[in-house]
């Protein structure tokens, strides 16, 4: 069933006690962080997100794909959370039973007032090394790959700023992003308290994703399967659309402010 915003969601959003908010590289998308399916830009427009972001490519040429994590985390450093971010720790403010489970590996949720979400896919800010019993390794925070090569003025015409990974001050080995790749398993905790979330919930928004990576596509189903309402927020159809209760057509930023206000619209005192 679809409708257009938002009366049917925001009654579901005004009853629901126990929330799952499932994201995707949707949500950032207006804090100018790129989804996996945009083009990439500037010196890294001769590449694909999709072939970049796996393990393959970084032992082919772990240069060229640490060069472009890094360019990531200066991107990530210097966006700033949306309305859309704002809305779910605000949900999260107002119904205590909220979790938030994400896919992105930026830290958007968290700087918008999300206390712990669930990062089924790792994280920018943790590389790890590459050994089997991996070591933490630590970044420099102040570096920023963009420095001195700005967007649209590429330091070599058309090819990514290639940066050599650092070693492991344990083991020796390469640094690398500390983040999952096709073919790796998720961190087993996270996803554990995901799929238990999901099963125990009553209302899953699943926010920006396109719904074709698993197992994480697998989240807003099994809440359907458990008998929770599923919205979704996103402005094109997805797999994902024949579970929902509600489609609502729309970006993060615009849709979950909006929906916010109108489930709470008659209610204004948060649950205690
Ligand atoms: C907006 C918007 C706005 C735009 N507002 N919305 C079952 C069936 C088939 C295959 C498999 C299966 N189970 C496992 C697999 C294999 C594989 C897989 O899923 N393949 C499919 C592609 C077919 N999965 C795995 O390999 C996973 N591991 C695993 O299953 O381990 C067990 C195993 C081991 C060995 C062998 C077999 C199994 C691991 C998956 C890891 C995914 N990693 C990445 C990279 C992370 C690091 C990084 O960021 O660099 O995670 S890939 C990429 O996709 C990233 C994302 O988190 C993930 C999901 O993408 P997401 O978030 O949905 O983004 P997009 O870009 O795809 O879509 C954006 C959406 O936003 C769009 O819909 C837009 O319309 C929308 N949007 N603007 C709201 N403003």
């Amino acid at each position: 069933m679809e409708e257009a915003l938002p009366h049917r969601a925001a009654e579901l959003l005004g009853d629901a006690r126990r929330v799952v908010v499932l994201t995707g590289a949707g949500i950032s998308a207006e804090s100018g962080v790129p989804t996996f399916r945009d083009d990439l830009t500037g010196l890294w427009a001769r590449f694909d997100a999709r072939e970049l972001a796996t393990a393959a490519a970084f032992h082919a040429d772990p240069d060229l794909v640490w060069g472009w994590y890094e360019w990531r985390r200066t991107r990530v450093r210097r966006a700033e959370p949306n309305p859309g971010h704002l809305a779910i720790a605000a949900i999260e403010a107002r119904i205590p039973g909220t979790t938030v489970i994400t896919q992105n590996v930026d830290d958007l949720h968290e700087r918008a007032g999300s206390p712990a979400p669930i990062h089924l896919h790792g994280s920018l800010f943790a590389p790890r090394c590459v050994a089997a019993a991996a070591h933490p390794a630590t970044i420099d925070d102040a570096a920023d790959a963009d420095a001195d090569a700005p967007d649209g003025e590429p330091a070599q015409p058309h090819d990514g700023r290639r940066i050599a990974p650092p070693r492991c001050t344990s083991c020796g080995t390469l640094v690398r992003p500390g983040v999952v790749w096709f073919g790796e398993m998720l961190p087993e905790a996270a996803f554990t308290a995901a799929v238990e979330a999901a099963a125990a919930c009553d209302l899953l928004l699943a926010v920006g994703t396109s719904g074709v990576v698993y197992p994480a596509a697998e989240i807003p189903r099994i809440a359907a399967r458990s008998g929770a309402a599923v919205i979704q927020v996103n402005p094109e159809p997805t797999p994902l659309d024949r579970v929902c209760a509600v489609n609502l057509r729309g970006t993060a930023a615009h849709v979950l402010p909006s929906l916010v206000a109108a489930a709470w619209a008659a209610d204004p005192a948060p649950r205690s």
